[in-house]
């Protein structure tokens, strides 16, 4: 960081601070990943200050001989990995992504059923907080409470009653496959265009070890820093009759100009995504899920769903006398970084449930015995969370956890 020290110190020394904090900690956050530091070379390479509008050989600015290249080895990578007939990859995100989804064969107040927020759902699944519900005319889908798994049929009646014009699958904190065919089924019987969210789950879904729902939906959406693996962005798939739509909606529809630099991410992961390094680390993820599940589950705490099939553990921390604000503030301050979520039982502003995820620590090679011991340090931390010294010494076994598994070598 030569230049930015002269140009500006105190964001280098934030940027190195930042950096110690990421090795120091252990990373349970289900959103979040430690990207390969190829990628982080392109984030950080000239591709920044390129000026793109439009699609490769269609641009609004001249000298996108390299970028053209770049964006159409990121799509045909993209397409070939998922076996998807169309792929964009200029969306900022997947927030942007599922606006431009939208978007592409909705009108404004056209009828959407997606998952209710508490149960799982997105802020942009019509959330009231988000411009989506300002937009179209949401309906929500719950999972049934005693399961915690969604409940089909209830799906299948409300999207009878309701008859909206699409209906989105895929979630933020459902740690349960999902029945795409099943949807699939639900969207053709009332004529609905299918959507699917996969942001989590994308490079499980990469990996062959989940499902797909590339055969059953219209459109599916994705970031690629979760389990993904490949920087800030988002990409969408399609079903090639929408790719025109879908193209239209992003640009110019919802967005101007996108990062070239993140297209690059976007190639790059889909080219390692192919690789035996890329699906050991998914496999672990997964694996390690389960074992921490098992674990907490041992030890008392109520998981959400009942379990888990992906890289999210759900804990419904009230089983231990406490609030995910709670836990999470606790955890945080051992070194062990999560977040607090709202699980189906809630229904006020406090949320009870403690979003885990398994794939930064797959990452850094953390699995095993090593899950095992974060399982303990977690519960230690959870029913002592009043005890000063009993904290700061967990905070010693995590700091010893963490060298030993740093996640830039
Ligand atoms: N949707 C938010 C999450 O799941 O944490 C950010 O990606």
């Amino acid at each position: 960081m030569k230049y930015l020290k002269h140009d500006d110190p105190q964001i280098a020394v934030l940027i190195s601070q930042e950096a110690e904090r990421i090795e120091n900690t252990i990373d349970l956050v289900a959103s979040e990943t430690h990207m390969p530091q190829s990628i982080l070379e392109e984030m950080g390479s000239v591709l920044n200050h390129k000026t793109i509008e439009g699609y490769p050989g269609k641009r609004y600015h001249a000298g996108c001989e390299h970028v053209d290249i770049i964006e159409n080895l990121a799509i045909d990578r993209m397409k070939e990995l998922f076996g998807a007939e169309h792929a964009n990859v200029q969306p900022h995100t997947g927030s942007s992504a599922n606006f431009a989804v939208y978007f592409s064969v909705l009108d404004i107040g056209d009828k959407v059923l997606a998952m209710e927020l508490s149960h799982g759902g997105h802020l942009t699944h019509g959330h009231f907080a988000s411009m989506t519900s300002k937009a179209f005319n949401f309906e929500h889908y719950e999972v049934n409470l005693e399961t915690e798994l969604i409940d089909y049929e209830a799906l299948a009646k409300k999207a009878e009653e309701f008859k909206p014009k699409m209906i989105v699958a895929g979630a933020s904190s459902y740690p349960r496959v999902i029945d795409y065919e099943r949807f699939s089924q639900i969207a053709k019987s009332v004529d609905a265009y299918f959507f699917v969210d996969m942001a989590h789950i994308a490079g499980l879904v990469a990996a062959k070890l989940i499902p797909s729902p590339v055969d059953y939906a219209d459109f599916i959406s994705f970031t690629t820093f979760k389990t993904m693996m490949g920087g800030r962005g988002g990409v969408i798939l399609c079903k090639k009759e929408y790719a025109n739509a879908v193209d239209k909606a992003v640009f110019p529809g919802t967005q101007g100009t996108t990062a070239v630099s993140n297209i690059a991410g976007k190639a790059t992961i889909a080219k390692l995504a192919q690789e035996e390094n890329f699906i050991e680390v998914q496999a672990k993820t997964i694996a390690s899920a389960k074992l921490l599940a098992k674990a907490l589950a041992e030890k008392g705490y109520r998981l959400v769903g009942g379990g888990t099939d992906t890289h999210q553990v759900v804990v419904d921390v009230t089983s231990k006398d406490l609030s995910g604000s709670q836990a999470e503030k606790t955890l945080e301050s051992i070194g062990i970084i999560t977040n607090r979520n709202y699980i189906p039982k809630d229904t006020g502003r406090k949320a009870s449930g403690l979003r885990l995820g398994t794939g930064p620590i797959s990452v850094r090679g953390m699995e095993g015995d090593t899950i095992v011991k974060l399982a303990n340090i977690l519960d230690n931390a959870l029913i002592n969370y009043e005890n000063q010294e009993i904290l700061s010494e967990l905070k010693k076994n995590v700091l010893g956890i963490c060298k030993e598994f740093p996640v830039y070598k």
